[in-house]
């Protein structure tokens, strides 16, 4: 990893020291303080109260325990966290993940991420995280249900509209977000709509959030596309993943006049030269949670690859949207050699350290998740406003709010960047440009 600035590397240190073991959290830290060097030169007062060190320490962390039983009568038992991570903007505001592999260095790093995400789309939302080291895996609806009451009968307490607001993220959709909306209103005996985002468009969902990840994400590139005189149109794309972000980045894509030509699950990934049928991946992924090899059985000259990398494929762009540093070194050096214009991340944190330093020396295109996807946490701010004022708005409307967000956020990473120096980096500029005002906010507001 790089030098940092004298400052900023006592704080990694320091950071290092309070949270032994969770890398997934030391690596978004470094990354955000690699770029904060030009802002603490022209900014002393950031280090001098000590804002820098105050944000890398979330606020609150949840930790709890979530018995439930299963189908044949056995009690099961999981660990779920709540990180609340920074209030300067608004109340915190964050996804939960329902995944096997889920501990506190993941939920710490999401939270950390998050807080500067959500300060990038300009709304007022905070930061926070949370989820469990549940695997919804092969688990009936009804387990998933009862999993769900349980993680909600503790984490009620702690949320709320004004508080903090969930939402969804790996192993989290709309099932997940019915149960435990269902469980809050049972608990608290109150219809707060705002608790909660991702929910049903009978219930208090806003149209365009399930569409809006990976809607935003394609949106984002059209911008950058946009910069240097280019589109989608007959642009190959390949896109990992085939969950809520990659299936709607997809859709998207398709829209625009590009192709799409390979996607994955935690199984493996597929090629279909021919463009992804889309329709076929929701069956398979949407409604029957099933395994995406199961495409090559519906189109015969398709192929499925269980070994090896999605990264392989030859392609113009590079959409990865799976989970955290599922592109490394070697793959960030095959897709140079075959040409890779641009890399964005839909996912958060995709791209190894590694990666991106190759993207970067390369010239390649490389946009950061926290820039990239932050088109769902900013639709989930349009649920809440919608909830607030109890409207509900079209999908043509919700979905051109979505996209003057993203246009925003872009001309944000890009002026930051030629500010500070560093023009066309995409990852100082978000880094900076998130970071500027909730800096300022935790100034004004005093040491809390
Ligand atoms: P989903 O649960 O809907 O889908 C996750 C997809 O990634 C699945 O296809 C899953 O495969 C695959 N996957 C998970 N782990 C691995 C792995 N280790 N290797 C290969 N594939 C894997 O989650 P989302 O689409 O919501 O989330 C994807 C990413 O986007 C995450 O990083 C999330 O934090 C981020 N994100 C999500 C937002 C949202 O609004 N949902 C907003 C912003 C970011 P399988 O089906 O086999 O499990
Ligand atoms: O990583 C993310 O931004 C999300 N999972 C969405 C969070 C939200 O509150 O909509």
């Amino acid at each position: 990893m790089a030098k940092l600035d004298e400052k900023l590397e006592a704080i990694y240190t320091e950071v290092l020291k309070r949270n032994p073991g969770e890398t997934e959290f030391h690596q978004a830290v470094h990354e955000v303080l690699d770029s904060l060097g030009p802002v603490v030169a022209k900014h002393p007062e950031y280090a001098d109260a000590a804002v820098i060190r105050r944000i890398c320490e979330p606020e609150r962390q949840i930790i709890f325990r979530v018995p439930w039983v299963d189908d044949q009568g056995n009690v099961q038992l999981n660990r779920g966290f709540r990180v609340e991570f920074n209030s300067a903007l608004g109340p915190y505001k964050g996804g939960l993940r329902f995944h096997p592999s889920v501990y506190l260095g993941i939920i710490k790093f999401l939270g950390f991420e998050q807080i500067f995400k959500n300060s990038l789309t300009g709304m007022p939302i905070g930061g926070g995280k949370g989820g469990s080291d549940f695997d919804p895996k092969g688990r009936s609806d009804g387990e998933v249900m009862r999993f769900c009451q349980s993680f909600m009968t503790e984490l009620y307490r702690h949320i709320g509209e004004h508080t903090d607001v969930p939402a969804g993220d790996i192993g989290v959709g709309g099932r997940e977000i019915g149960y435990l909306f269902g469980q809050y209103k049972r608990i608290t005996n109150r219809y707060e709509s705002g608790v909660l985002t991702g929910k049903g468009l009978t219930w208090g969902g806003s149209q365009v959030r399930t569409e809006a990840t990976g809607y935003g994400t394609v949106f984002f590139v059209e911008e950058a596309l946009k910069l240097r005189n280019e589109n989608f149109d007959g642009k190959r794309v390949v896109v990992s993943g085939a969950g809520n972000v990659a299936i709607y980045s997809v859709e998207k894509v398709n829209q625009l006049g590009g192709t799409v030509v390979a996607c994955s699950d935690s199984g493996g990934y597929i090629v279909d030269e021919a463009g992804i049928n889309l329709d076929l991946v929701k069956e398979i992924k949407e409604v029957r949670r099933a395994r995406i090899s199961e495409y090559v059985d519906k189109v015969p000259s398709a192929t499925y690859h269980n070994t090896g990398s999605i990264w392989d494929v030859p392609c113009d762009i590079a959409l990865p949207c799976a989970t955290q540093n599922e592109l490394n070194g070697r793959d960030a050096e095959e897709l140079i050699s075959n040409g890779v214009q641009v890399v964005a991340e839909g996912a958060n944190m995709p791209c190894t350290p590694k990666a991106v330093h190759a993207f970067s020396s390369a010239g390649v295109i490389f946009a950061p998740g926290k820039a990239v996807n932050a088109g769902g946490v900013a639709t989930s701010a349009l649920e809440m406003q919608q909830n607030a004022s109890r409207d509900s708005w079209s999908f043509a409307f919700t979905e051109q709010r979505l996209a003057e967000v993203m246009r925003g956020i872009h001309d944000r990473c890009v002026t930051t960047a030629d500010k500070y120096g560093v023009p066309g980096d995409y990852v100082s500029g978000a880094n900076i440009a998130g970071f500027i005002p909730v800096a300022d906010a935790m100034l004004a507001q005093g040491v809390i």
